[in-house]
């Protein structure tokens, strides 16, 4: 076993594409912490899984996010070794779409490359694979792989069943979990490549009593009642938070989560403050990106700041909410100075607005298969030119831990982005880290140390009078428990 047990935060992606193929008569074995496994220990998992009747071994990808060489090869290792010793099975790479994981990858260990949302899609693989359906799935070439788009074509999801279900033989000792509130976001942020952007109102949200049976089923059987809302924009619409209250009004479960928001809406919709608390909104993850007007309106976010700041005031007077925003470096307009104001205001308004932030520099992908931001596809209408491809800068990136090489370096009229990056680099350096393993700061952290049992009031007492995410005293031990925990999974997955 190695010992890179870092993140106890799991995906939902895998999960939920077992829940649907194993509802199509398939027998999914999900293997999670990929990463904490020794490369013997994951021979001997799929030694023990893998029979003649195995139709695919599948890499999710979402979050693999290959930023070190290490892990880049332990992939390759381990699709080359199955090559080898399987012939018969095929290596599929799935998840949301990312050129940071597959950049080592290679067309003789890859057989296909199915990207975003994919239930349908994979089904009807599966299907052909097996045997049940005689039309083949129709790939395109790019970049020298078979890949198809998720949800191009006859293969858009049904979302109102966004249901997973969670079996004794996954880590659920913990009390976090992911669930699937809706998918899409009815905004068009011109930096964004979120999929399903500039949805309608209504589409993508899930029933309203399939959401209820989740909640209750996850606390019946597993005690689970804390949770990570996966929601590009959970208040993007009122109808969507009534019926998550709803849902949870009929499990007669009190939940706890935290998700992805904006608040401006909360501004324009002052009723949905009190739905969000009574709902169990503990960890609210705003997204501002930046305060400086002209590069606000740039990215499609130009509501008044300081109605936004009440707003959360607002909130947070009402119960004890954690807040934090991104903000990003490099944005239309924005000069340097701006952003170190910017830096200046939250730490002053430290705990009465935001809880905590972290800075980002502007990402600018070389390309995508399936999605582009507007800044990506048309870089300078914005003011970018580009100097270079990212690897040029690889070794800073690392240091930064930036995933560089499939990044552009632009540059605008105030910085590029290796600018972009100190800068970032330079203020996040004065935020807490992450207490029990260095790690970058994430206000899902507090979803997560909840989930270990530590108060919601606690976490933000700390984090506002010591600068620090949790008292070491209050979490070793119990971040001791997690780490034995997922210890203890990965023993169950090899025996
Ligand atoms: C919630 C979320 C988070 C949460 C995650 C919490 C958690 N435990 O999961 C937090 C805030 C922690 C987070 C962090 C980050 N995130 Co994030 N996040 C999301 C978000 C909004 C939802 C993810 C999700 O679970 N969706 C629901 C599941 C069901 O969808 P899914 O994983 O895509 O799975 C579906 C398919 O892809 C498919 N599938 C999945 N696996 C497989 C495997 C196979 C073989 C097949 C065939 C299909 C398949 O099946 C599923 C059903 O269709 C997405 C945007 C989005 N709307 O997807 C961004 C997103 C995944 N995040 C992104 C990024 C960049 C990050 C960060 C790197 C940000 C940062 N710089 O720190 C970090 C990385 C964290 C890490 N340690 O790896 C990017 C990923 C881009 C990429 N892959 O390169 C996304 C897509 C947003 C974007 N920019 O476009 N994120
Ligand atoms: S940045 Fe947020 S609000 Fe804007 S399009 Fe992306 S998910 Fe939607």
């Amino acid at each position: 076993m190695s010992g890179d047990i870092s993140i106890i935060t799991r995906p939902a992606g895998a999960y939920r594409m077992r829940t649907y193929l194993e509802d199509n008569g398939y027998s999914i074995e999900v293997i999670d912490y990929f990463h904490s496994f020794s490369d013997d220990s994951l021979h001997e998992v799929l030694e023990k899984y893998i029979t003649e009747k195995t139709l695919f071994v599948g890499l999710s990808a979402t979050f693999l996010l290959v930023t070190t060489e290490d892990r880049a090869l332990k992939v390759i290792r381990l699709m080359q070794w199955i090559r080898e010793k399987y012939p018969h099975v095929k290596i599929v790479v799935g998840g949301n779409e990312t050129k940071l994981s597959i950049h080592k990858l290679t067309k003789s260990i890859v057989d296909a490359i199915i990207w975003g949302f994919s239930e349908k899609a994979m089904l009807h693989y599966l299907d052909h694979l097996s045997g049940k359906r005689p039309d083949p799935v129709q790939f395109v070439d790019y970049l020298g792989f078979d890949v198809l788009d998720g949800e191009s074509g006859n293969y858009k999801n049904d979302t109102s069943n966004l249901t997973i279900k969670w079996k004794e033989s996954d880590m659920i000792a913990l009390n976090y979990l992911p669930m699937e509130i809706s998918r899409g976001c009815i905004f068009k942020c011109s930096f964004c490549s979120f999929p399903l952007l500039g949805k309608k109102k209504n589409d993508y949200i899930r029933d309203t009593s399939n959401l209820a049976d989740e909640i209750k089923e996850n606390y019946e059987r597993w005690g689970v009642n804390n949770y990570i809302f996966m929601d590009d924009t959970f208040n993007d619409n009122i109808y969507k938070i009534e019926q998550v209250l709803e849902a949870v009004r009929i499990s007669g479960v009190k939940i706890t989560y935290g998700v992805f928001m904006r608040a401006d809406l909360m501004a324009i919709f002052p009723e949905t403050i009190p739905m969000l608390v009574e709902s169990g909104l503990k960890t609210a993850i705003f997204g501002f990106e930046t305060l400086h007007p002209v590069a606000k309106k740039a990215i499609g976010k130009g509501y008044d700041s300081d109605k936004q700041f009440e707003a959360i005031i607002d909130l947070k007077s009402r119960a004890d909410i954690f807040t934090s925003s991104g903000f990003i470096v490099g944005l239309p307009g924005e000069p340097v100075e701006s952003i170190y104001q910017t830096d200046e205001f939250l730490w002053k308004n430290k705990g009465k607005i935001l809880d905590s932030w972290g800075w980002w520099s502007l990402s600018i992908k070389k390309s995508a298969f399936t999605r582009k931001s507007a800044f990506e596809k048309d870089y300078q209408k914005w003011g970018y030119t580009i100097v270079g491809p990212g690897d040029r800068n690889w070794e800073q990136a690392q240091k930064n831990a930036i995933e560089s090489p499939y990044e552009l370096i632009w540059k605008n009229e105030h910085m590029d982005w290796i600018d972009s990056m100190k800068i970032a680099g330079e203020l996040n350096s004065k935020l807490p880290m992450r207490s029990h393993d260095g790690a970058g700061l994430s206000a899902w952290d507090i979803t997560e140390l909840m989930g270990l049992g530590i108060p919601i009031k606690e976490l933000i007492d700390e984090q506002k009078n010591h600068n620090r995410f949790v008292n070491p005293a209050t979490a070793k031990p119990l971040i001791a428990k997690a780490v034995s925990i997922i210890k203890d999974y990965i023993t169950s997955k090899t025996i």
